[in-house]
């Protein structure tokens, strides 16, 4: 199968939109217009990717028509990766929420505060991912959910903010959205301590979800001990995990964070089954509480310096040996794919410096580009990953061709990994021995050439049929 981002702009547009119902035609082809000029240069503004103002001007007004929102754009997108997860036994739904920055954009109608400052201005987004665990694969977005933050009005009682929708519900919302599990389907969110909301879990059980979820707050569980007895004692989750032994331990590699190298460390791990109760305000569907598993993993041996790392994580999948907890464990740590797809809508496709007059139409372009970074994600996995799959399998003869004649190595390409260290060097990637992995600019600037060499080169064909 030829991996999807190969797809020349026009064709991928036409597969991931041309399912679009807008009522008016003329709106479906302005979509693929917009979206294919995206494609070809996702980092550009509008006038950049159009070049003449007559296109730009009608992307301006596609965005901004009030007749559609962009759920109806991106519907299509959500149904096929719908469709695609509900074929897999199992599907992790990595999920998180981000803000964007469009401070320097004040005249945005619409826009809300965002961080702890009141200056700053733009919007919030919650996006649920699918991921095949299998092959850590991302097969798409299965939900969007932009809001406005509100601010906490000052003297604000505990029952008024109650009574305000709070940015936690947008959780529950998101399972909503998607809707009940497929048949003989599990699906299993994995988030971090953002997700340590009741109601969430409890929409989680009623539509048939699982998760893993890093806990926030020390809630109450049923003490270990004397479970058959009237009065049940009562515990807090973090103090009863962190008084367990270790089970188990594994040594990990921690990739490199916020200016600290990475580094190899022994995790001690732990787990347990335990009864979590119900807060004593606000849990929705019932007063029941939830039967889980928490995981503890921490590190007993952390440099000098640097604060020890520990996850305490909350899983509704039953766990019976260490192995299964280490699996759990596993997904969490893939949760940093989620982060590097907002990565991507912000540097990769540069959404925060697009300049439009309101947050719905901000929205509707968003809607047109989440499958683009998407896009951008998979090659960037493909860069890292391929290194066995030859590169024939991947592209056509004709992309190697060109590949190969281009590049100043003027080596053969026999694997993907080759085929895309190479496209990368065209995007002005040096490659020398201490280089990290290449960066999405990088690797888009080099597929962007080879894809207006192809071009080139048959167009030329035309004029010299042979
Ligand atoms: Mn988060």
């Amino acid at each position: 199968m030829k991996q999807e981002p190969l797809q020349a702009a026009e064709d991928w547009a036409v597969e991931t939109f041309g399912a679009v119902e807008l009522g008016d035609p003329r709106r479906r082809d302005r979509l693929l217009k917009v979206s294919s000029a995206l494609a070809v240069n996702p980092s550009a503004s509008l006038p950049q990717a159009f070049g003449n103002w007559g296109e730009t001007q009608g992307a301006y007004r596609f965005l901004s028509d009030p007749a559609f929102s962009y759920e109806e754009i991106i519907q299509p997108h959500w149904n096929h990766v719908y469709g695609e997860a509900a074929q897999e036994e199992r599907t992790l739904l990595l999920a998180d929420t981000t803000e964007f920055d469009f401070t320097k954009h004040q005249a945005l109608k619409g826009r809300g505060p965002i961080g702890n400052s009141r200056e700053n201005i733009g919007f919030s987004l919650h996006t649920v991912l699918a991921m095949k665990p299998q092959t850590q694969q991302i097969l798409g977005c299965l939900t969007l959910n932009p809001f406005i933050r509100q601010l906490v009005p000052a003297g604000e009682t505990k029952w008024q903010r109650k009574k305000r929708a709070r940015e936690s519900q947008v959780w529950e919302q998101s399972v909503q959205r998607i809707g009940r599990v497929p048949e003989n389907c599990q699906w299993i969110y994995v988030s971090d301590s953002g997700s340590d909301v009741y109601t969430f879990w409890q929409t989680c059980e009623e539509l048939g979800y699982d998760f893993v979820l890093r806990l926030a707050q020390d809630r109450n569980v049923d003490g270990s001990e004397e479970e058959a007895t009237e009065q049940r004692e009562q515990a807090h989750v973090k103090t009863l995990v962190r008084a367990l032994p270790a089970v188990d331990a594994h040594v990990v590699t921690i990739p490199a964070q916020r200016g600290r190298p990475k580094r190899e460390t022994c995790l001690q791990m732990t787990f347990q089954e335990v009864r979590v109760h119900p807060p004593l305000h606000g849990a929705r569907l019932s007063e029941t509480g939830i039967t889980a598993w928490v995981v503890r993993v921490w590190e007993t041996n952390a440099p000098e310096g640097q604060e020890p790392l520990e996850w305490i994580l909350l899983t509704t999948l039953p766990l019976t040996c260490a192995e299964q907890a280490w699996e759990v464990v596993r997904w969490y740590e893939w949760r940093w794919q989620m982060e590097d797809f907002h990565k991507a809508l912000k540097t990769g496709c540069q959404m925060e410096r697009h300049n439009l007059q309101t947050i719905e139409a901000v929205w509707r372009l968003l809607a047109i580009l989440t499958p683009l970074a998407l896009r951008l994600l998979v090659i960037r996995q493909a860069a890292q990953q391929a290194e066995e799959i030859p590169a024939s399998e991947v592209v056509s003869a004709e992309v190697i061709q060109v590949v190969t004649h281009l590049d100043q190595r003027h080596q053969a390409i026999r694997t993907a990994k080759e085929l895309w260290r190479a496209i990368a060097r065209l995007g002005g990637y040096l490659d020398r021995k201490h280089d990290g992995p290449p960066g999405w600019q990088t690797l888009w600037k080099g597929w962007k050439r080879i894809l207006d060499v192809l071009e080139g080169v048959r167009f030329a064909a035309l004029f010299h049929p042979s």
